[in-house]
């Protein structure tokens, strides 16, 4: 090969592992900064964690996916005394951070889970993207290019998209697995 071509590929190559080791890397951070703490309470018998001091979160990945809105029921069929699950809220960089650890712990293969996160209408505010558990939206995490609402038929939002944590709008019918949360206090 001519040096330039040798020059060229290894500038390709170096390119290729600098985009490789810049993407987010869970099982590192995830070690580091956010360990497993179960949740200080037994939620169905089932093993939840913690998501800061007064929620616990659970990501189901082992059950058949469900569509968003059967997603949804599933959690809030979740009960604890007067407190009732919802799909996830991710409301900061921390909580996107902690659930993503959650996921990532339950399957490492990036699913796709169903968070709570969908458009709606109402009279008073119009259209827009609001939390199932009723948390105001001001922080989002989209992947390059989302939300793209393809064939104005995506209202729900999945996250690991294209990477870990990212988010992406996806038809409300498409089966996914999901994770709840659910406010202790
Ligand atoms: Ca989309």
């Amino acid at each position: 090969m001519r040096p330039v071509v040798v020059t060229a590929t290894l500038l390709l190559v170096a390119l290729m592992v600098i985009s490789v080791s810049a993407a987010w890397n869970p099982k590192a951070s995830c070690e580091a900064k956010y360990p497993p703490v179960p949740c200080k309470i037994k939620i169905n018998n089932e093993e939840w964690w913690q998501m800061g001091p007064n929620r616990c979160a659970k990501a189901y990945h082992n059950v058949p996916p469900l569509s968003f809105n059967d997603a949804e029921k599933a959690c809030q069929e979740a009960r604890h005394g007067n407190f009732r699950g919802y799909l996830v809220s991710i409301r900061d960089i921390v909580e996107l951070n902690q659930a993503v650890c959650i996921m990532y712990r339950e399957h490492t293969g990036q699913p796709h889970y169903w968070i709570g996160l969908r458009v709606v209408m109402d009279v008073i505010h119009g259209m827009g993207y609001r939390w199932t558990d009723g948390s105001k939206f001001s922080f989002s995490r989209w992947a390059p290019d989302q939300p793209d609402y393809f064939m104005f038929s995506e209202d729900c939002v999945e996250m690991n998209y294209s990477e870990w944590a990212l988010w992406n709008d996806e038809s409300c019918d498409a089966k996914r697995p999901y994770m709840c949360a659910m406010n202790i206090y």
